[in-house]
């Protein structure tokens, strides 16, 4: 047995994404310091990285190297590796072909159905070719036979195939976080069946739902004339066999129901409860409670500005005043959401629907604040910066044409948070407004309702993301139906506690079932079944 041992410990697992982990940031002192990274991906697989001794990860740094000095380009080097990491540095042609160019321009729009958005360039083509190239060097040295290689996402569909040429006795398994389109979409690129050989030199493929599953098979019969077993397995040319199969993937449930009790998260909770009149506080002149109605008097004798000149000048835009007209007993409620700001998020949409919210339905107006919190991405690139114009312009048209001198109705956040006020915004949501146009999972949906553990709430939810296959109770909408997704809002904004509450345990216990660490070790137990049985004895 003591020998069986030492050669499980032998075995790696290297883990392969475009992007590591962590960041590194350069000190005052010059020296470089290390960071974890937020995002579904460090998130997801970072804490099974971080276990296991036997678990190296490989990716692109995310630096410029030619901002550095070769002795601070080891300097960081060094750095990744304290965390046995492996950074890749690109040359600036490198990240603009490959990451900007045919990563970010090709196959996240194709892949998301926004084939008009997609830019096919055989230059750009070529550097993702190459940089999958450099990818499969850095990986082939150290991956040994009965080692296990899980290579991750869109970025590295070519990277299967040239370590399956280089690294005899190794198992692959490659995942890809982002939907898989239909063969209508697939095919257009010119290059399809280039990516499909290179992603079936692994042994084992995974997605996040069935459908994505099932669109590859119908990629790979019209495309390599190819037939799949209903068990997922794949005939190969060559007689090796690939298996796709669907691993939706979890969160790390304990962690955001935790950290939603943090403090800081709290505070931030608090905060957007008192700024949004929900809890008597900062915004002492709009709230039609008894309670808030005290603290207005106690606000007008403190002689706050617009208390005393407001009523009399700009009537229509005091609420303490036009509150006869609307329902005094309305509970005031809070909407959230998170998103990096990218065109398959539906936020402008999204927006839309809160805007008709108050205009079909004015007794909302000084009762509902929605926190949007919407982290600029890709900002080098066309599409995004003009995505960027029309969410601003549209927030500042919904906030200039409903706002009230003490409450407007959306929050507009631009900066990146950390996880512990993302999670005080989610605690603080009575209504999360998750519709992606088009999403792989979308794991915002799923972290709100791990910050709502054991309590009310509502989730609206879109129908186009792999989370709505799972998340069965919450408000399901078409994302592009404006008309609809008003009436959900409405729906959920008004829904009472209990039922509330009975949704959420049931989509709950889900979560809690299936969480990021058994995703991980579900895709390695399915690959390691799966790939060359004369190995298992050489794994992990
Ligand atoms: P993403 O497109 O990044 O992930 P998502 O699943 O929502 O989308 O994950 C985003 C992560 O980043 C979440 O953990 C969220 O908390 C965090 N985040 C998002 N916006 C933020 C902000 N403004 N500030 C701070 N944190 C923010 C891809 C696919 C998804 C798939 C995941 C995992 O596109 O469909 O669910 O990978 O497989």
């Amino acid at each position: 047995p003591s020998g069986r041992g030492k050669r499980v410990c032998m075995a790696k697992l290297i883990i392969v994404s475009n992007r590591l982990p962590f960041s590194v940031h350069e000190a005052e002192d010059g020296s470089f310091a290390i960071r974890q990274n937020v995002g579904g991906l460090a998130t997801a697989i970072g804490p099974y990285h971080a276990a296991h001794r036997n678990c190296v990860w490989v990716g692109w740094s995310g630096d410029d190297p030619e901002r550095y000095s070769d002795e601070q380009v080891e300097s960081i080097r060094a750095a990744y590796e304290s965390k046995r990491c492996t950074a890749l540095f690109l040359s600036a042609e490198q990240i603009a072909g490959f990451y900007s160019g045919f990563s970010n321009d090709t196959l996240w729009p194709l892949f998301h159905d926004f084939s008009h958005e997609a830019v096919f360039d055989a230059k750009t083509w070529e550097k993702y070719q190459e940089v999958n190239r450099l990818f499969a060097e850095a990986v082939a040295p150290v991956a040994q036979p009965g080692d296990t290689v899980w290579i991750q996402d869109y970025h590295l569909m070519l990277l299967p195939g040239l370590l399956r040429e280089r690294c005899p006795g190794v198992s692959i398994g490659w995942f890809l976080h982002v939907p898989f389109p239909s063969p209508e979409i697939f095919r257009s690129l010119p290059w399809s069946r280039e990516i499909l050989n290179g992603v079936l030199g692994a042994d084992l493929l995974g997605f996040h739902t069935v459908d994505f599953v099932n669109n590859f098979k119908a990629c790979v019969k019209t495309l390599l004339g190819l037939d799949s077993g209903d068990d997922g397995r794949i005939a190969l040319e060559d007689g090796r066999a690939a298996t796709v199969d669907a691993f939706p993937i979890g969160i790390d449930y304990n962690l955001y129901r935790r950290t939603s009790h943090s403090s800081l998260a709290k505070a931030m909770r608090r905060g957007i409860e008192e700024v949004s009149g929900k809890r008597p506080g900062l915004r002492y002149n709009t709230s039609l409670s008894a309670e808030g109605s005290a603290a207005q008097e106690a606000s007008s004798r403190s002689g706050s500005w617009w208390s005393h000149h407001a009523d009399e000048e700009m009537p229509e835009l005091n609420l303490a005043r036009s509150a006869a007209a609307v329902d005094r007993a309305k509970p005031n409620k809070i909407v959230v959401s998170v998103d990096r700001l990218d065109y398959t998020k539906g936020i402008p949409e999204r927006l839309r629907a809160f805007g008709r919210l108050l205009e079909r339905y004015p007794e909302w107006t000084g009762h509902v604040t929605y926190y949007l919190l919407a982290t600029p991405s890709r900002e080098s690139v066309e599409t995004y910066q003009r995505l960027k114009a029309q969410v601003d312009q549209l927030v500042g048209e919904i906030n200039g044409r409903y706002s009230l001198l003490a409450w407007t109705p959306i929050h507009y956040i631009t900066r990146s948070l950390p996880i512990k006020p993302v999670c005080g915004i989610y605690a603080a949501g009575d209504v999360a407004l998750v519709t992606p146009l088009r999403d792989g999972m979308n794991l915002v949906a799923k972290e709100y309702l791990a910050c709502h553990d054991d309590r009310d709430g509502a989730l609206v939810l879109s129908d186009m993301c792999g989370a709505a296959r799972e998340l069965t109770e919450a408000f399901i909408v078409n994302p592009y139906d404006i008309d609809k997704t008003c009436e959900a809002l409405h729906d959920a904004l008004e829904i009472d506690a209990t039922e509330a509450r009975r949704r959420n345990r049931a989509m709950q216990a889900r979560l809690k079932a299936r969480t990021a660490g058994t995703w991980c070790a579900g895709f390695l137990d399915a690959l390691h079944q799966v790939a060359d049985p004369s190995l298992a004895d050489r794994r992990l």
